[in-house]
């Protein structure tokens, strides 16, 4: 275990500076780690052990993607440093990446298979007995209830050549119709939102964009914490740039903008149109790019037209004043680029919103050069390569299912059947979830997610256990809420204990390196999809799935043509010393830029090569707050050192202690007024759907009406509504209707 350099006692003062004073200290401290690692006691060396050698891999935990230095004894890593000559974070990273191996060791890693016995607990076997009951119970409930019967979600923190290998199996090989991934929670309005307007899932940045832009506009993201090794990109900007974050809450983003405009939750599309309106009015438009290179313009400009600063300070609480002053900074900007994350894919409008981004780079031009874009920030390691090639939304290289071409491209680079590839769409998580309830889907297997937690409305989740005769659960441990409920268990290796590829937010394609040994019998994921192959009788499909780079060879083929192209890559050791390559990267391309951004020539993916604006009337909050429910309750991250759902992150000593180890409320001061909440008592938080006990936090960071609790407790999705945006089906986290009043006494609520 990594011995902290702090005293006990320093550790306890920094910690209650932390649970006080949340967001005044949280960027700050953030920022601190990053410049400071060994203060915090991150990164140091086993006195007793010298490393013989170094190796370079990718961090696995958030989609920034930053270059990590192994230092190995013999085959075994022994600490990691980042990577000062790596593009993506010059020489830093955040103390996940700096716990990376840390977590690896923890004794509730899955070490063994594990199946229900009839007492109902899970018993130790061997892949010898779990593999074929596995496949026997599969192909029995198939043959009871057809290929609809059974069903599997998958991760983007999953490297791609593993994802890829999951969708083919289960979708090619053992037939299944429908599959998804936990990319659904995070990433689907991104993706669907460019692919409609660009014709291809395709984020245009590249990171040197957050040093080349005067202007940087944050919708909903919070990379403070949720990304702050590319905040450290934003502040080695030197051209004194104007920042806006739009986001209800003042965050630790917000407190280090120039400029923070507190919205309204879901208020996004109003204020965007709103600015649109502003902008055509003034005529500060592009028109010649707007005319040579989109369409749709004339009717969206038609649209916006409606939403007159009236209405737009209705829907979203910003004053006119602000609203016209934005219209105006992005007018002045030289190279203005655009942000976003959470805050507007997960919305019951988070395509259209998206969209409105996307309009508002288009109209002014602030497209294809540095420093410019709609960019969407990427969450997982490796969302951008479940979006690709997971064989969920659709078929690898951005494919369709309904396209019969597609289809056989498929089948002809794969060497299978084309009868084999469905030619309907999956249905989507929320729908998988509609037909377990309906018990038409009897099975389902679950990799590298842990929905028991993570799923909105969890309660209803839980009951869908029930309607399963089949719950397989492969992951690293077996202490995850998902694995407890699990009829079979499989033990996987993770990040750190196999090979693969990843790719981060601006589309750089990274390898990843086996630099530990499983645990047990825990096996890398590729390893365990090939057993199944072998036991349901379909392993002659994967003959050429034998290893990753294999697997990444199939991988390129899949993308040659394709606007993901990336055939000019010669193999892992290429990948790794050109300190990974951004895609597209065709075989005929010869150059190698370390940068690379899209449409720099204006044209797009659609067939008339034109982007198109798409719009959409603003609507109400799918739980708009009544007198029984007053508040809107907004989840997201709460601190660097937490991800997700605390599987890896809570297994670190380090990253523990930098986490409040309460369930913190936030509240605001004339809430906490009106309901008689004195800061740090118990509080009690109550929605349609259930109710939780946090510590309340009164502080003004929050605004009044609103509460905020970080999702890292698995209690948090007790209280969130089941909304989805109707062209992505990604859930709607953050705005639920929540009461609060004062539970029982002071103290703290203990979520672990
Ligand atoms: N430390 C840490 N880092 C992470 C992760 C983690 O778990 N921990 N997860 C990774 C993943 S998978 C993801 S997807 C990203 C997420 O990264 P972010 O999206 O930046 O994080 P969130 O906190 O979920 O949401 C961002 C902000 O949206 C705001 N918001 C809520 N509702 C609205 C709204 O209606 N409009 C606007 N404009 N803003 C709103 C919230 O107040 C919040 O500050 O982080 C990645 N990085
Ligand atoms: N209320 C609320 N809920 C949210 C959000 C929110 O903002 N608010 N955000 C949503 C978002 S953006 C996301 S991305 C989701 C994340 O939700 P989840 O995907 O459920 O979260 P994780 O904790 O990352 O779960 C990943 C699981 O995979 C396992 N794992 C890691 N690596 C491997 C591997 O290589 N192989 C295998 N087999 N297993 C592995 C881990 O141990 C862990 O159990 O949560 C969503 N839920
Ligand atoms: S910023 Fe993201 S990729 Fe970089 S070290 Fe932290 S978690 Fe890893
Ligand atoms: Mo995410």
């Amino acid at each position: 275990m990594t011995m902290t350099n702090l005293s006990a006692k320093a550790w306890l003062t920094f910690r209650e500076r932390a649970r006080q004073l949340i967001h005044q200290t949280e960027g700050p401290l953030t920022r601190e780690l990053i410049q400071s690692p060994a203060r915090f006691g991150l990164g140091r060396l086993p006195a007793s052990r010298q490393p013989t050698s170094t190796t370079r891999t990718t961090c696995g935990f958030c989609s920034t993607g930053c270059g990590l230095t192994v230092h190995l004894d013999g085959n075994e890593a022994i600490s990691l440093s980042p990577s000062p000559d790596y593009p993506v974070n010059l020489g830093m990273a955040c103390p996940k990446g700096w716990e990376a191996l840390e977590v690896l060791k923890s004794p509730d890693r899955a070490t063994t298979p594990l199946v229900r016995a009839p007492d109902g607990t899970l018993r130790p076997v061997g892949w010898d007995v779990a593999i074929p009951q596995f496949v026997q119970r599969l192909q029995a409930i198939q043959d009871r209830h057809g290929p609809e019967g059974a069903a599997f979600l998958g991760s983007g923190q999953l490297p791609t050549e593993e994802l890829a290998f999951l969708g083919a199996l289960c979708k090619f090989g053992l037939g299944m119709l429908h599959g998804d991934a936990n990319t659904r929670q995070c990433m689907a309005t991104s993706a669907v939102a460019y692919k409609q307007s660009f014709g291809f899932d395709a984020p245009p940045f590249t990171y040197a964009d957050f040093e080349a832009s005067d202007v940087l506009v944050f919708v909903g993201a919070n990379p403070c914490i949720a990304h702050p090794i590319l905040w450290e990109r934003v502040v080695r900007n030197q051209l004194s740039p104007e920042i806006v974050v739009i986001d209800p809450r003042r965050t630790e983003t917000a407190m280090q903008a120039t400029r923070h405009l507190a919205i309204r939750p879901k208020g996004d599309l109003s204020l965007l149109y709103g600015v649109a309106r502003i902008l055509i009015e003034n005529d500060w438009i592009d028109r010649e790019y707007v005319e040579t290179h989109t369409s749709g313009f004339a009717d969206f400009a038609n649209h916006v037209a409606g939403y007159t600063p009236s209405r737009v300070t209705e829907d979203c609480g910003i004053d006119p004043v602000d609203v016209t002053s934005l219209a105006e900074t992005i007018h002045r900007g030289k190279a203005v680029s655009f942000w976003w994350t959470m805050g507007v894919n997960q919305s019951h409008q988070g395509v259209r919103t998206a969209q409105a981004i996307i309009a508002m780079s288009l109209m002014t031009g602030n497209i294809g050069r540095p420093g410019t874009g709609p960019n969407s920030i990427t969450g997982q390691c490796n969302a951008m390569g479940s979006r690709l090639f997971s064989h969920t939304t659709g078929l690898p290289g951005g494919r369709d299912f309904t396209n019969g071409i597609h289809r056989r491209e498929v089948a002809s680079i794969l060497d299978i059947p084309v009868e084999r590839i469905p030619a309907e769409n999956s249905l989507a998580y929320p729908e998988i979830l509609k037909a377990i309830e309906q018990r038409e889907i009897r099975a389902l297997w679950i990799v590298g997610t842990n929905p028991a937690h993570s799923w909105i409305d969890q309660s209803a989740l839980r009951r869908l256990r029930d309607n399963l005769d089949l719950l397989v659960v492969q992951d690293m441990y077996v202490s995850t809420e998902t694995a407890q409920l699990a009829d079979i268990v499989l033990p996987a290796a993770g990040w750190g204990e196999k090979e693969g590829t990843f790719i981060n937010s601006e589309r750089r394609i990274s390898v990843i390196k086996k630099v530990a040994r499983p645990p047990g019998l825990a096996l890398p994921d590729l390893s365990i999809f090939r057993l199944i192959a072998a036991a349901a009788g379909c392993a002659s499909l994967f003959e050429r799935w034998r290893t990753a780079e294999e697997v990444f060879v199939i991988l390129q083929e899949l993308s040659a043509g394709r606007p993901c192209d990336f055939m000019g890559i010669n193999g892992y050791r290429h990948l790794d010393a050109a300190g990974g390559i951004q895609w597209p990267f065709t075989a005929e391309r010869e150059e190698i830029r370390t940068e690379r951004r899209l449409f720099e020539s204006g044209h797009f993916y659609t067939t008339d090569r034109r982007a198109r604006f798409q719009f959409e009337d603003s609507r109400p909050l799918s739980e708009p707050p009544d007198d029984d429910y007053p508040l809107i309750l907004i989840t997201g991250r709460g601190s660097v050192a937490q991800w997700h759902t605390g599987t890896r992150t809570g297994k670190s000593a380090v990253l523990r202690q930098l986490a409040p180890d309460d369930l913190i409320a936030e509240i605001h001061p004339d809430d906490a007024r009106w309901f008689d909440i004195p800061p740090g008592c118990l509080v009690e938080i109550r929605s349609r759907r259930g109710s939780v006990t946090a510590t309340a936090f009164v502080t003004a960071t929050i605004q009044p009406g609103q509460v905020f609790l970080p999702m890292h407790d698995r209690r948090v999705n007790l209280l969130t509504y089941p909304a989805f945006d109707p062209h992505s089906r990604q859930p709607s986290y953050k705005d639920c209707a929540i009461s609060i009043r004062r539970g029982p006494g002071r103290g703290s609520a203990r979520p672990r």
